[in-house]
C-alpha cells in the first residue's frame, strides 16, 4: 500500500538537549545563542528537523518540564528575541524545528496554579484537579516524582489536594474544563504562528483523568495495567476526543506534525493516535523499546544479562507491523529521559564502543520509521555512571533515592542501577573538545562533565574518517537519498538467531538487506542462499 509522502517521513530529526549543548555566555548552562553558534555543526550532520527540549519560564524542578509562562523564555536560555533568530536561522539552513509542548501540567508557580491554590471559589480552582479533604484521603494514584510516590499534594488555603502525576511542582490540568483547553490551543497559536514545524507533545496520553476517581488496588493495578501506572494515567476516557478536537482546532489549520510521547500505550493502540483517518496525532514514539530488559516490578532495574536480541526483535517488528498499512511510527534509542545509546544497547568498552555505536546508528537509520538522535549518540557518548547520589540533579533519581532510603530499601542496588538506567547519564555536557569542560563552558558546568571528553568528542572524530560521527553522516545521507530506507517494507528475517537482528527494506521492486551483529564474537548467517560472516558488532547492508 503507497504511504503519503510528507516530509516529517522523509525527517531524520536531531534531539538538543539545550542545557547541555552549547553554553554561550559562560554561567554553565547552555542556551539558545549557543545553538545558534553550532548550526554550521548541526548542518554537517544532514538532518533536516530539530526537536528541542523546554525553554520556556520555569522553576526548573524538572530541567524545565514545570513551565511557569509557556509563552516567555526562561532567561539562563537566552531572551524571545533569541527563539525567533534560532527559527530563523534554522529555516535559512531549511532545517525545522519541533517545539516541546507540555500539556498535561503546569509548575506550581505557574499564574493560572498561584491564582487556583489561594481559594476554592477562585475562577482558575478548576483549572486543577482537587480532592476535597473532607471527603478524607483521596484514592491511591502514583506521583512518579514524589519522594513518598503520591499523586495528591495537600494544600492548606483550600482544604483540598491537588493530582500531580509528576513532582508536587508539576500539578495537573484540568482538561474537562473546555477553558483550560482554550487556553491551550491559544498557546500553540502562538508558537505555531512563528514558526514553529514540529510539536513533541510531552506525556500527552495521560491527560484526561476518570474524574469519579475509583479506588485503583494494586491488584487492579497489576491485572489490568501491567503492573504500570502509566498504563493505567493512559486510559483516560476522553483522550481521544481532547485529541480530535486540538486537532481540529489548531493542528488540522498549520503545516505541522504533531509527535506524541507515549508512554502507557500497547502497540495494539497505536493507530488509534496515528491513523491517517483519525486526525489526531502524526506519530508517536513508544516505551516498549527503551524498557527491554527491566525486571517487571522493580524500577529502572536491569538484569543480568541486559536484554535478549530475540525480545528486541519482537518489540520492534509488532511495532512496524502494528503501523504497516495506516499511520507512521518513530524510531529511537536514546533521549534525555535515557541513559546513553552505547551504554545500554550497545557494548561502551574501549574495545567495542565505536562499532557497537554505528551498529545502533545503522539500526536508527534504516529501520521504518523516522529516526531521532538524541546529541552526543552520534559521537558515541557514554554513561557517567555517577557514584554518589550527591552527583545527580535529576528529580527522578533523587526523589526515588529518598523514597527507598526513608523506607529502608536497597540504596546502594538503587544507585548501581542508576548508572546504567539513570537519566543524567545523557544530560551530561556535549563534548566538543578534549580541552576544559570538552568546550561546553568557559565557567563552571551545571552539571559534570564527562572525564571521557578526552578520548571522545567532536573535534577529534572530525579528523578521523572512520569515526563514529562520519560514520553516522554517511548514515544520514544514504537514508535521504534512498526512499527505500524510508518507505519500504520491513521484514523481519532469521528470527530465531541468538546474535543477528536481520531484516530487508524493500520499495519498488528493490531489496535491501540489512545484518546486525549485537554481539561480542564473530557470528555467520545464511541470507538468500548467500553465507555471510559478521565480525563483532559487524553492520552490513546489502544492497
Ligand atoms: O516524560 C514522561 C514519561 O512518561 C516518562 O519519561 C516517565 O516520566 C519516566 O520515564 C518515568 O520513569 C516526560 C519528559 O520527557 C520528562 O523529561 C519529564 O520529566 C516528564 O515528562 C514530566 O514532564
Ligand atoms: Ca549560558
Amino acid at each position: 500500500m503507497e504511504n503519503k509522502k510528507k516530509w516529517w517521513k522523509e525527517a531524520v530529526i536531531y534531539q538538543i538537549y539545550p542545557r547541555s549543548f552549547k553554553d554561550s555566555n559562560g554561567d554553565g548552562i547552555g542556551d539558545l545563542a549557543g545553538i545558534v553558534s553550532e548550526l554550521d555543526y548541526i548542518v554537517s550532520l544532514g538532518v533536516n528537523a530539530v526537536w528541542m527540549n523546554p525553554v520556556y519560564l520555569s522553576p526548573g524542578c524538572d530541567n524545565g518540564y514545570d513551565i511557569s509562562d509557556f509563552r516567555a523564555i526562561q532567561p539562563e536560555y537566552g531572551t524571545m528575541e533569541d527563539m525567533r533568530r534560532l527559527i530563523d536561522e534554522l529555516h535559512v539552513r531549511k532545517i525545522r524545528l519541533v517545539m516541546d509542548m507540555v500539556l498535561n501540567h503546569t509548575s506550581d508557580e505557574h499564574a493560572w496554579f498561584r491564582q487556583a491554590r489561594g481559594s476554592r471559589d477562585n475562577p482558575y480552582y478548576s483549572y486543577y484537579h482537587w480532592w476535597p479533604a473532607e471527603k478524607g484521603e483521596p484514592p491511591h494514584r502514583c506521583g512518579f516524582f514524589d519522594a513518598a510516590g503520591k499523586g495528591w499534594q495537600y494544600n492548606k488555603a483550600t482544604n483540598s489536594y491537588y493530582l500531580h502525576y509528576f513532582a508536587a511542582g508539576q500539578p495537573d490540568l484540568n482538561w474537562e474544563n473546555p477553558e483550560v483547553r482554550r487556553q491551550l490551543y491559544d498557546m500553540l497559536r502562538f508558537w505555531l504562528d512563528m514558526g514553529v514545524d514540529g510539536l513533541r507533545m510531552d506525556a500527552i496520553c495521560f491527560i484526561s483523568k476518570d474524574v469519579d476517581w475509583p479506588e485503583i488496588s494494586p491488584q487492579l493495578l497489576k491485572e489490568k495495567y501491567h503492573g504500570d501506572w502509566g498504563h493505567y494515567y493512559a486510559a483516560g476516557p476522553r483522550l481521544h476526543e481532547y485529541l480530535r478536537e486540538m486537532n481540529e482546532a489548531v493542528l488540522s489549520k498549520y503545516d505541522v506534525t504533531a509527535i506524541a510521547e507515549a508512554a502507557g500505550i500497547s502497540s495494539d493502540q497505536a493507530l488509534l493516535f496515528v491513523g491517517e483517518d483519525r486526525k489526531e496525532m502524526d506519530m508517536l514514539y513508544h516505551f516498549e523499546g527503551v524498557a527491554i530488559g527491566y525486571i517487571p516490578g522493580e524500577f529502572k532495574k536491569v538484569d543480568a544479562s541486559r536484554y535478549h536480541l530475540n525480545e528486541w526483535k519482537e518489540v520492534y517488528t509488532r511495532w512496524n507491523d502494528a503501523l504497516k498499512e495506516k499511520g507512521w511510527g518513530t524510531v529511537y534509542l536514546g533521549n534525555h529521559d535515557q541513559p546513553r545509546m552505547v551504554s545500554r544497547w550497545g557494548d561502551d568498552s574501549e574495545v567495542f564502543r565505536e562499532a557497537s555505536a554505528k551498529l545502533l546508528l545503522t539500526f536508527l537509520l534504516t529501520m521504518r520509521g523516522t529516526p531521532f538522535i538524541y546529541n552526543g549518540d552520534e559521537l558515541g557518548m557514554t554513561n557517567i555512571r555517577f557514584e554518589k547520589i550527591a552527583d545527580y540533579q535529576d528529580i527522578e533519581t533523587r526523589q526515588m533515592y529518598q523514597n527507598l532510603t526513608d523506607k529502608g530499601g536497597d540504596a546502594e542496588g538503587f544507585l548501581k542501577d542508576q548508572q546504567l538506567t539513570g537519566r543524567d547519564n545523557s544530560r551530561t555536557p556535549f563534548q566538543w573538545t578534549a580541552g576544559p569542560n570538552a568546550g561546553f563552558t568557559s565557567g563552571q558546568p551545571w552539571i559534570r562533565v564527562n572525564a571521557n571528553h578526552s578520548v571522545i568528542n567532536r573535534e577529534k572524530q572530525e579528523e578521523e574518517k572512520g569515526s563514529v560521527l562520519n560514520y553516522f553522516r554517511e548514515m544520514v545521507r544514504l537514508r535521504k537519498e534512498n526512499a527505500v530506507l524510508v518507505y519500504g517494507d520491513y521484514e523481519l528475517l532469521l528470527p530465531e538467531h541468538p546474535a543477528i537482528y536481520a531484516y530487508t527494506r524493500g520499495y519498488e521492486g528493490r531489496v535491501w538487506t540489512v545484518l546486525l551483529n549485537f554481539s561480542n564474537t564473530e557470528q555467520g548467517c545464511v541470507v538468500g542462499g548467500r553465507e555471510v560472516t559478521l565480525g563483532a558488532y559487524e553492520a552490513v547492508i546489502l544492497r
